[in-house]
């Protein structure tokens, strides 16, 4: 792989700066977040009068530990525009969640927000290795969500040649990235492997692209994940986080020179890491629920927002700004199964290392008496046909799951491609059981 790492005056100062400094200037941005928002949404208002808060109280970032959190069903009760703090006319562009379980939340942007986001974005890419002229191939969905457009931003602020191809289409990927030889490409990680499968059905070597940096987000994904999409393409894979809640992607980013977790860039996003149960802020290191203030958006500013990811914070290495974990996953993505909390990326580490499976999976829940059981999908790799080797790849998962994760799973192994592939974020749990 090639050395993608800054060179000198690459960086902008604010991700070198001392902590004083950032700290400093994110005291100042707070006091003005929090009275924007109080001043100009009556949620906001009313959300903080009810807690007997006021912007004013705030004299250290420590005091936004007394300020109410938001959380999305807050969002869901001022649909469609109720959570901005700008006239309509004002704004430059909104996006949406998909509605599929429920209400859409609707999240939007002035110019400034999007030059903003530009910037954040850029910088991300930046971190990813990519410097202007370069060219990028992005399969993040174009749309409503915030992947395909919010990573263009950020391309066009950076200079780079971007191809905007969108999710799908899972030929065209692999034709446009033959012929066009991008640097970089942005997908999820779950599409990732189906443009991987595309170039192994055309007899085509991954090796060999032109590909030299992957930026994988919008889902979870482990680290044994990341080591089979470096060998398979022989490029970087670099994590990149973000929601639309608090903008969109590059919210938080990892250095392609030390892949050690997610630079959160807390000039304009300002973490916090509660006990899910009982909301109180825990120290850096400590695992929890990841709560995130912006410091600068105009249209929708976001206070003490629960984003229901479980990760812990960490000190800055490649840059000054601290680092979340890579997350493990959602609470509202645990599975409970009779009564060990299990993650889908749990699932995942384990069946990296069976030899004879591809990483395509689902998790099937069901209640056929009146215990919950799980079942894993997987598929087997191609050419892993014997019975005999996939009962005894389906034994060994069991076990790997049963003695690292500490359940007990039935698993079926399917032949390849018959598990249902994503083109945009992978739908890992099937839930059949009964509803209450
Ligand atoms: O997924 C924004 C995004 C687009 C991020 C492209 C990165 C790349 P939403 O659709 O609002 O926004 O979904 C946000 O996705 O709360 C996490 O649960 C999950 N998520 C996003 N990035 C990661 C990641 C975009 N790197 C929700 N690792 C978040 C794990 C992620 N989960």
């Amino acid at each position: 792989m090639k050395d993608l790492s800054p060179r000198p005056g690459d960086l902008e100062p604010i991700e070198t700066a001392s902590r004083d400094e950032v700290a400093a200037l994110q005291l100042d941005r707070m006091k003005w977040s929090l009275k924007h928002a109080y001043d100009n949404v009556p949620f906001y208002k009313a959300s903080f009068d009810a807690a007997g808060v006021h912007p004013d109280d705030l004299t250290t970032l420590a005091d936004l530990a007394k300020f109410p959190f938001t959380v999305k069903q807050d969002l869901r009760d001022n649909y469609p525009f109720n959570m901005f703090a700008v006239p309509r006319e004002k704004l430059r562009r909104v996006h949406a969640s998909s509605g599929t379980t429920g209400q859409p939340t609707v999240v939007g942007y002035t110019q400034g927000d999007l030059d903003v986001w530009g910037q954040v974005v850029a910088r991300s890419l930046r971190a990813a290795g990519l410097r202007t002229g370069d060219m990028l191939h992005n399969a993040y969905g174009y749309g409503l969500f915030t992947g395909g457009l919010g990573i263009h931003l950020g391309a066009d602020a950076l200079g780079l040649s971007t191809v905007p191809v969108s999710g799908g289409m899972t030929e065209r990927q692999v034709r446009l990235i033959r012929d066009f030889l991008p640097k970089g490409i942005t997908v999820t990680p779950s599409y990732a492997l189906s443009i991987l499968d595309e170039f192994k059905s055309e007899g085509m070597d991954p090796r060999a692209c032109s590909l030299q940096v992957g930026i994988f987000g919008a889902e979870p994904w482990t680290n044994a994940m990341r080591q089979e999409i470096e060998a398979a393409f022989d490029m970087h894979a670099v994590d990149i986080y973000g929601l639309s809640e608090v903008m969109g992607p590059g919210v938080s980013m990892e250095c392609v020179e030390t892949k050690d977790g997610l630079h959160i860039w807390e000039d304009h996003f300002y973490p916090e890491i509660i006990n899910p149960d009982t909301g109180e802020p825990v120290a850096d290191g400590e695992q929890g629920e990841l709560v995130f203030t912006s410091l600068t958006k105009e249209a929708f500013p976001i206070i003490r927002y629960r984003t229901r990811d479980l990760t812990r914070l960490l000190p800055g290495t490649a840059r000054s700004m601290r680092r979340m974990e890579k997350v493990t996953g959602r609470s509202d993505d645990m599975i409970i199964l009779r009564g060990v909390n299990v993650f889908p990326t749990q699932i995942e580490e384990q069946l990296m290392t069976v030899h004879g499976l591809a990483p395509h999976f689902q998790v099937v829940l069901s209640r056929p008496d009146r215990l919950d059981e799980l079942l894993v999908q997987v598929e087997a790799i191609e050419g892993f046909t014997s019975n005999e080797e996939r009962v005894h790849a389906a034994a060994d998962l069991r076990n790997k799951i049963k003695r690292n994760v500490g359940v007990t799973v039935k698993v079926d192994v399917a032949d390849p491609g018959k598990v249902e592939r994503s083109q945009g974020k992978a739908v890992r749990i099937i839930d059949n059981r009964p509803k209450a």
